[in-house]
Order: structure tokens, then sequence, then C-alpha cells
């Protein structure tokens, strides 16, 4: 009956399933972590403050319509134990329209799982909801012990994450190609309960402590009924003085902020976090009886984002990340966080900050607007200029493309501030986009490919609004 025409007219956007889903899961996440909330209220009322002291910022983010999305909930994350629930969490994503981008290997980071992100991929829906989820597959095969990995991978393969009705929902949606706004609300009612927290492990104290010394994440993924969300990310527009401004509202952040240093003209994706909370968890013994412990695996964390850049532009900015740890020489940590921000700053002096040769020099996407100017120009008095001779005339702007990514090395980084010492092992097992495709069911998208079809949309629409054939970079 659903695939009738008038059915289908019927049907919720996806991206309008994303957002009530953003939504309900912000207020369950503010009712279990009340911190985040604080974060929350923190992180908009520096966005007002920075936004009237900074016109110009102001002026740019209307440009791009990135003001009105700003506000809204940004990303989160879970870590799941098996390439079933994967699998299944991309068809249940796929309900909202997002899609996995981007491979992320941890392991050589010291921590034993593999990530995509879950996210809308075209400019428009990004637009409407910007929600993102950080998904991360435990990688059983890096447990050394064998009995260990058997016990893990035995108490995963007895569990279900997913409701039934949840998984009724989204074969509806896969077979009628759509849900109504009554069974959207009842798919995302559904699929909340994979997220929620659970204060009662499945677990024995004794297996949760053997899992926890073989790595604190391992503990994380398999004690537990399922995938708890552990953080979500409201976005900035100046995460240094939201980061100092933390210890004054008892949020403790960690050490350093991930990713670049501070900028001028920001790009990619600068991160911090609070240190995650210690969580009073019930064991069950074999003999039924109930043990009190505890469990930290749920934090609060803030992101700004900035320009999107080329494959040339991150690898110069892969090469100066390296280049500043290098010199640090010890992990950057409390102690040593002042002189690992100058160093970082040195590094990056050799990466431009003026978005006029971030262009010229290819390191960075941006999106073009056809300006007033453009509006009943005739094409004849265009029809010879390039690209770069309309921008200096006044018939074309631009602005960056906003990162809609994740950095390795920040998220192994804001993973190990929440994990403790024991963390920082290190795992030889070899990256394996192949095998994460496999337990996924699909390949993941090429995030820079992304970029790059918005870019050339922008161009496309300058050049019909200035009646040209097409306008190249
Ligand atoms: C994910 C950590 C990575 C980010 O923003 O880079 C992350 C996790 O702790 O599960 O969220
Ligand atoms: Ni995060």
């Amino acid at each position: 009956m659903s695939n009738t025409p008038f059915t289908s007219l019927e049907f919720v956007h996806p991206d309008e399933i994303r957002a009530r889903f953003s939504r309900a899961m912000s207020d369950m996440y503010q009712a279990e972590v009340p911190l985040y909330g604080t974060l929350l209220q923190l992180v908009a009322d520096t966005n007002k403050q920075t936004l009237n002291q900074q016109p110009e910022l102001a002026r740019h983010l209307h440009q791009t319509g990135e003001i009105e999305r700003l506000s809204m909930e940004r990303h989160g994350a879970i870590r799941v134990g098996t390439p079933a629930e994967l699998s299944m969490l991309r068809r249940l994503f796929a309900v909202m329209g997002m899609l996995p981008v981007g491979y992320y290997d941890l392991a050589p980071a010291g921590v034993p799982v593999h990530s995509t992100a879950f996210r809308a991929v075209h400019e428009a829906s990004l637009q409407a909801c910007p929600f993102r989820i950080f998904t991360s597959l435990l990688r059983l095969e890096l447990i050394e012990q064998p009995v260990l990995r058997q016990r893990a991978a035995d108490i995963l393969a007895t569990r279900e994450i997913f409701t039934p009705r949840a998984i009724e929902l989204i074969i509806q949606f896969e077979t009628a190609g759509g849900l109504t706004s009554l069974e959207a609300d009842d798919f995302i009612t559904q699929s909340l309960e994979t997220f929620r927290w659970h204060n009662q492990a499945t677990v024995s104290a004794e297996v949760y402590q053997q899992l926890h010394d073989q790595h604190r994440l391992i503990a994380d993924v398999v004690a537990f009924k399922g995938p708890h969300i552990n953080h979500l990310t409201p976005r900035t527009l100046d995460i240094d003085a939201v980061q100092s401004a933390m210890p004054r509202h008892n949020i403790t952040p960690k050490a350093v902020i991930e990713g670049p240093p501070p900028r001028r003209c920001p790009i990619l994706l600068r991160q911090t976090s609070f240190k995650a909370l210690e969580e009073r968890i019930a064991f069950i013994s074999t003999d039924g009886q109930i043990i009190q412990g505890y469990h930290t695996a749920r934090f609060g964390e803030i992101e700004q984002r900035g320009a999107a850049l080329t494959a040339k532009g991150r690898s110069l900015y892969d090469r100066l990340l390296q280049a500043a740890q290098d010199q640090l020489q010890v992990p950057a940590n409390e102690k040593n966080a002042a002189q690992y921000m100058t160093i970082l700053s040195e590094q990056f002096s050799q990466f431009p900050d003026d978005y006029q040769t971030m262009r010229t020099e290819k390191l960075a996407y941006f999106r073009y607007f056809p300006t007033e100017k453009s509006v009943n120009v005739p094409a004849e008095s265009v029809k010879k200029l390039t690209l770069d001779e309309l921008i200096d005339e006044g018939f074309i702007e631009y602005e960056p493309l906003v990162y809609e990514d994740f950095l390795p090395v920040s998220a192994a980084g804001i993973f190990q501030s929440n994990l403790g010492d024991k963390g920082q092992s290190h795992f030889t097992g070899h990256s394996s986009q192949h095998d994460f495709q496999r337990d996924l069911g699909m390949a993941v998208i090429d995030e820079l490919q992304l970029y790059e079809e918005t870019q050339q949309r922008s161009l496309a629409a300058c050049a019909a609004a200035l009646k040209l054939t097409q306008l190249s970079i």
C-alpha cells in the first residue's frame, strides 16, 4: 500500500527524520548527563558573545547560511562490537539520510577500533541538519589472549542491540521507500533505545575486570546491553574561549585542544572534551548477587569547524602536525600543554592563513556565490573572463567549505583522554578498510569527492547566474 504515489507524498524527508532524531538524542543525553547541558549553555553564550564581538565573522556566517545550523547538534559517537551490529546501524542511519563517509583507523594510535562517520552528504541536507555519528567497530582480533577474545565474542553474539520494532521500521523504510510522520516518530523512539545508557552491566564484575584490564574500551563495548551514546558535541565559534571558561563552570577540560592551532582562517576541526564521568554500575555475579561498581565512558565535547582541505592541504596539515609532535617528543599532556601549543603554532606558520592564498594554492575547498553585480549582466561582457577575473571584478564571491568530517589523530586523542594511562598501548594490526567495508556492507564514501562535488555545484550555479556554459577552477 505504501508504494502508491499518494502515500509517498506523505513520507517524511530523511533530513526531517534526522533533525527530529538529533533533538531527541540531545534531550536524552541532557537528561542522562546534566553536565552536558551546562556545556551546551556555555557554548551558546560564547557563540553569542563571539558574534557580537566579530561582526565580520557574523557576516560570513550569514552569507553561507552557517548561522542557521550553528546551534543544532553537531555530532555524537558510539562503539559497536560486531559486523552484524555495524551493518544494521548502517541501515538504521540510512533512514535518516546518513551515509558512511570516510574510514578512520585508530589502531596505530593505540585504540583497537576502526571507524566511519554516518552523515548527510549533500550540502542542502547538511544545511537542514548536520547531525553526524562517529561510529567505531571494536577490532576483537586485536585482543591478544585467545580465551578472552573468544569470551568477548561469545558475549557479543548473544546481545541484540535493536528493538524488534526498530528493525521492522527499517525494513518498512527500505521496502516502501520512506516513513510516514507517525512511523518516523515511532522509529525515533525505537532507535533511541539502542543508544540509551544502562546502569547495569551484562557481565559479572570479574569478567568486566578482565575485559577492562585488556583495554578499557573493550569493557565499554562488551559489558553493556548496547552502544550507549558516549558524547554529544556542540559547535563553538571560539573553542579557546570555551576551553578556558570550562573550569569556572566546574567542567574539567582535557589538557590540549586537538587539531590545528588557533588561526585567523580556521581549518579542519579543533576539538576538546571534558573528562568522562565515573558512573555507578550494577554487576550481576554468577550466583545472582548484585555488586555495585563503577564505569567511566561518557563525556562531553566541543568542536570548532574550519575549512575543508584538499588532498594537498591535508597532506600539509598532516606533515606539520607530525612535525609538532616529533618536536615535543612526548605525548601532549597537562604539563607541556603550553609548550605544545607554541610549537604547533610555529609549525603551522607554514600554512597560509588567508583564504585568498589557500584558494590560489588549492589548499582548501570553496563555495562560490554570484554577487549582486552578476544580476542581469550581459553574458557577452563576462564570457571571456576566467574565474579569477570574475572574482577580481566582483561578479563572484567565495567562502570556504566547512569541514564536515573527523581527524584520526584528534579522534585518538579524544579516545585517549577518556581511557587513562592504560590507553597508551599500541596495536600493530594492519589497517583494514577492506574488512571494515565488508562488515559494514558497503564501501565508505570518499569525503574529498563530496567537497569536490559541492564546490562544482556552486560553480555551476555561478555559471548559470552569469549565463555562461561553464566555469572551472
Ligand atoms: C569517539 C572519539 C572520536 C571525535 O570527535 O573525534 C570522536 C569515541 O570516543 O567513541 O568523537
Ligand atoms: Ni567526538
